[in-house]
């Protein structure tokens, strides 16, 4: 299999830790997403995704599949040893709530398109862009704070999809200095998923093509 990826993209720090957790092997394509104006925008990756964003996962059949929680869910019925969701329907649920609060709620706002836009059109300083960024992740943040509980991991013992999206989110709040002691749970919860030898190989500083 083949990752589309960027050593900074949360999305893909997601998928790969799901890779890893799986211990399934692949090779790292990186799309470097500001260099030349932003490598995705290439016809050459419009051609593998046109979505034109990181990542997508080409499978030895030359499918290819995108949107980060879309591959996850596809590498479980896969490959379901060990499982990211809990079999109980009502448990699947909040671990899925988890991690589209993260998905879908808190990271398209803070994406490289919106942020740009921030910038370059709505002409908001690098302070008021730092605010926007904090703001949507402590409004994230607060939900799952009371949503899960460590155990040590978000919903218990077991990794599950929640600690796939939470992980990579706590490093971008921590790469922008966004103050993380009102979250004892997800800080815990991080801490606890990043003793794992699968999180540590997916970390950005670990990618072929980390700067
Ligand atoms: N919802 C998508 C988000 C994918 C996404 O937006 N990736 C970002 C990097 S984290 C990207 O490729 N941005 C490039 C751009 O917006 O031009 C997923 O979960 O896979």
């Amino acid at each position: 299999m083949k990752l589309y990826s960027y050593f900074r993209s949360s999305a893909a720090y997601r998928t790969r830790i799901a890779l890893s957790l799986k211990g399934l092997a692949y090779e790292t394509v990186s799309i470097h997403l500001t260099r030349d104006g932003g490598r995705q925008h290439a016809p050459e990756f419009g051609a593998v995704n046109p979505q034109k964003r990181v990542p997508a996962l080409a499978l030895d059949s030359g499918e290819v599949l995108l949107q980060s929680l879309a591959i996850i869910e596809y590498l479980d019925e896969v490959h379901p040893e060990p499982p990211l969701l809990p079999k109980d329907p009502v448990e699947r649920a909040h671990v899925r709530a988890v991690a589209q609060i993260i998905a879908c709620d808190i990271h398209p706002l803070n994406n490289t398109g919106p942020l740009g836009y921030l910038r370059n059109t709505v002409k908001a300083d690098e302070a008021a862009v730092q605010a926007w960024y904090a703001h949507w992740i402590a409004t994230g943040f607060e939900a799952i704070e009371a949503l899960i509980k460590p155990g040590p991991y978000a919903f218990g013992a077991n990794v599950t999809v929640a600690d796939v999206c939470i992980v990579p989110q706590v490093a971008n709040a921590r790469r922008f200095k966004v103050p993380l002691d009102r979250f004892p749970n997800i800080v815990a919860v991080d801490a606890a998923a990043n003793k794992l030898p699968a999180f540590e190989a997916a970390r950005p500083e670990r990618q072929p093509d980390a700067e």
